[in-house]
């Protein structure tokens, strides 16, 4: 039997070039070697304040793009979160087994809190809920970019102690490996290379989203921020701007970061940027022409219903064996 894959996106804005690098494109390459289920997650999303329209069109938006990009339903199981009641009712179990303390030391909490004006009891309890995403599905393998680690240590951990407080000496839970790619990882801001390329950043060139129209995907990429050298070539610690250009170029192109530092090395930053954005416009250009034929068609309903009808399977019984352990119920 093939090894389960769980991984899911946020609905909270279009995918930067930084999602896709990271974790996306590598969605699409694993379908044939696992069963891989992807998930829109947009019970996550609410951790942080919502305009519920635009949330349910970007929740639509993003199921859209998963395929546009190759995700095939006949291969992998698409589902959206909240079309999964399984997911909120494990996190309660969950978070009755997880300290507020290891909540407390999470990154990407103090990073998010700092940003918001009142935090909710939500962003703080995140953690539980991904680390049930995972579960639910007796899931081996997680494919996330490098800012998901401490997340996925905080579910092995969460898994460990269930297994050990409840299993009677079996395993109830599959205990789960992140696999994080070893280059494009931690794709940056094209306007500050120290920060993660996020698309919740209030800065709109700091990023490429995965729909951006080539005239716009031309100007950010002529906007990123370089240094004052003028030569190609990959040093992460003294050339951030340019070294996050060689690897996104490398990622996009499918050529090596030396192939590309010997063509580039000297024709100069506005060459190798022009080439670079046409290399991100020629492999973006067919996923969008798919994107927009799939937004609003039928075919893409059916197969978020049945993608929650195998999802709702696997994550009842998980449940169920979950709650008995416990001695929930009856
Ligand atoms: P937000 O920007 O709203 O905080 P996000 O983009 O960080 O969200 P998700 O949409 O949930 O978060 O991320 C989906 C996947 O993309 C995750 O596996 C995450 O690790 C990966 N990812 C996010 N940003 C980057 C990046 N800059 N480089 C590489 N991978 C990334
Ligand atoms: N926390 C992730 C999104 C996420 C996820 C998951 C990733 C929620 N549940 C389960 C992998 C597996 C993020 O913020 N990028």
């Amino acid at each position: 039997m093939k090894k389960r894959i769980f991984s899911g996106v946020q609905p909270t804005g279009i995918p930067t070039i930084g999602n896709y690098v990271g974790a996306m494109k590598h969605f699409v390459d694993l379908q044939d070697e696992y069963d891989c289920i992807y998930c829109v997650v947009d019970q996550h999303a609410i951790t942080v304040p919502q305009n519920p329209t635009v949330l349910k069109e970007q929740t639509r938006s993003l199921a859209a793009l998963y395929i546009a990009l190759g995700i095939d339903p006949k291969k992998s199981t698409l589902f959206i979160q909240s079309e999964v009641p399984a997911h909120s009712q494990a996190a309660w179990i969950a978070l009755c087994n997880v300290g507020i303390g290891e909540l407390e030391r999470m990154t990407q909490y103090k990073d998010k809190s700092a940003k918001q004006e009142t935090v909710s009891a939500g962003l703080l309890c995140y953690p539980p809920l991904m680390a049930v995403d995972i579960a639910l599905y007796d899931t081996h393998v997680v494919p996330v970019g490098d800012d998901q680690k401490q997340h996925i240590e905080l579910t092995r951990d969460f898994v460990n102690r269930f297994n050990s407080r409840y299993g009677q000496g079996q395993d109830l839970l599959v205990l789960p490996e992140p696999l994080i790619q070893s280059s494009g990882a931690r794709v940056m801001s094209l306007q500050d290379p120290t920060k993660k390329m996020s698309k919740s950043d209030s800065n709109q060139k700091s990023y490429v989203l995965l729909l951006d129209e080539p005239s716009v995907i031309r100007k950010k990429i002529k906007s990123a921020v370089t240094d004052s050298s003028g030569l190609v070539y990959y040093d992460k610690e003294n050339k951030p701007g340019v070294s996050n250009l060689l690897t996104i170029f490398s990622v996009f192109s499918g050529r090596s970061i030396q192939d590309l530092e010997q063509e580039y090395r000297e024709a100069g930053y506005g060459k190798f940027k022009t080439d670079l954005a046409e290399t991100i416009i020629s492999v973006l250009e067919p996923i969008q022409e798919r994107y927009n034929a799939l937004l609003h068609s039928q075919e893409l309903d059916r197969i978020l219903d049945e993608g929650a009808k195998r999802a709702n399977d696997i994550a009842n019984e998980t449940l169920k064996r979950m709650e008995k352990a416990i001695g929930l119920g009856r």
